[in-house]
């Protein structure tokens, strides 16, 4: 079945009770039983709902997955997966990723005995002798927010799992729609479904897609012991956003390339960080493991002063945190998204204090570059 078929009509069975074609809000905290210990596998919401239920099916074939899992934020899904990691054991963590990844690490899971390094996966010879007899699990985003540096999958897979370890790749900038890790050999993907997956700005959530059936049981546990699910309200708009994932992101990727092209040619930016471009230092490996490059671009604009100039004279695109939606939104991530990652490790990966990321919208195209340019005046 071809990807938008799927996005259409995994989960999306037509309601039993009244044969509505959209999955309805099933908004209750708990359950009519008929007697005790009988009723219809539904308990308590926190365990069960079947709006959850539904995108937890959805999301998983999208990534080709035999398991997914639909929690309240990007976070509590990384967390979440986290959990498969214990006290003592060890992570090898990208060097760049989200900020909250990177806190979630050296703030949260560092004080429960779990132990992690920073590294550049983008070069897989790093991997090796970054591994410990403790390491349990590799954790990667690709590409990464935002500078974009695009890891290569099948390469770190195959490295950790000769080490006994498990792979885990954010997925979140791609979609299942540019982007299939467990292709690759990757174990478990996580996504913001706050960003592309919705698609409209208005949702908080996460996700966590897997094969393996102990370490879902596992997640699934952790799930409705630790309560960090997804609401029916944001399972239902986030249902609604992966149906229009492929037609999204395919205008994401052809606005992302153009403004991308344009940024390049500027005389005012000096450097643009997007896997698109053929003088991006991994564009053939991003050729080969995506399907598209997308919509995040990231460009210097040389200092702070530049940056602001350019954040506060937008007029469409909207400055703000976040990103994957349908409208234009543009950051300043060394304050906003990365705030939490120490000055000096910013400016090694080039985070500097000139760095603006755009997450391009799919508004029309001439728009889009048109404000950019006179805001680069
Ligand atoms: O915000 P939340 O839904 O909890 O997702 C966290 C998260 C996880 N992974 C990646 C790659 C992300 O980009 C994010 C959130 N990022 C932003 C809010 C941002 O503006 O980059």
């Amino acid at each position: 079945m071809g990807f938008s078929t799927t996005a259409i009509h995994a989960g999306n069975e037509p309601d039993v009770a009244t044969g509505a074609v959209t999955v309805p809000i099933y908004q209750t905290s708990t359950y009519a039983q008929e007697a005790l210990g009988k009723h219809k596998g539904y308990e308590y919401a926190r365990t069960q709902n079947p709006t959850r239920a539904a995108l937890e099916t959805n999301i998983a074939a999208l990534e080709g997955a035999r398991f997914g899992f639909a929690f309240a934020s990007g976070m509590s899904a990384t967390d979440a997966v986290l959990k498969l990691v214990k006290a003592g054991e060890h992570v090898i963590l990208g060097d760049n990723t989200y900020g909250g990844t990177f806190r979630l690490f050296s703030k949260v899971l560092s004080n429960y005995g779990v132990e992690f390094d920073l590294v550049d996966t983008s070069d897989a010879s790093n991997l090796e002798q970054a591994f410990k007899p403790n390491t349990k699990m590799v954790f990667v985003e690709t590409p990464t927010n935002p500078i974009m540096t695009v890891t290569d999958l099948q390469a770190v897979s195959d490295i950790a799992h000769a080490h006994g370890a498990k792979v885990v790749c954010d997925n979140t900038y791609m979609s299942p729609y540019l982007q299939r890790p467990m292709e690759f050999g990757v174990d478990i993907v996580v996504h913001s479904t706050t960003k592309y997956l919705n698609g409209h700005s208005d949702s908080v959530g996460g996700f966590a897609a897997l094969n393996d059936e102990k370490d879902a049981e596992w997640i699934g546990f952790i799930q409705n012991s630790v309560g960090a699910i997804l609401s029916p309200f944001d399972s239902f708009l986030v249902l609604r956003g992966t149906k229009t994932l492929a037609v999204r992101m395919e205008a994401h990727d052809k606005n992302g390339r153009a403004v991308a092209n344009f940024l390049t040619e500027h005389p005012k930016i000096q450097k643009v960080y997007y896997p698109g471009l053929a003088s991006h230092p991994q564009h053939e490996l991003a050729k080969r493991q995506q399907k598209g490059f997308g919509g995040m671009v990231a460009f210097e604009t040389g200092s702070l002063d530049n940056a602001r100039k350019v954040l506060e004279s937008v007029k469409i695109c909207t400055l703000g945190e976040s990103l994957g939606g349908v409208e234009t939104l543009i950051s300043h991530p060394a304050t906003m998204t990365h705030a939490s990652v120490p000055a000096e490790k910013r400016e090694s990966l080039g985070i500097t204090d000139g760095l603006v990321r755009i997450s391009v919208g799919i508004e029309d195209l001439e728009d889009i570059i048109e404000d950019l340019d006179q805001a680069l005046i």
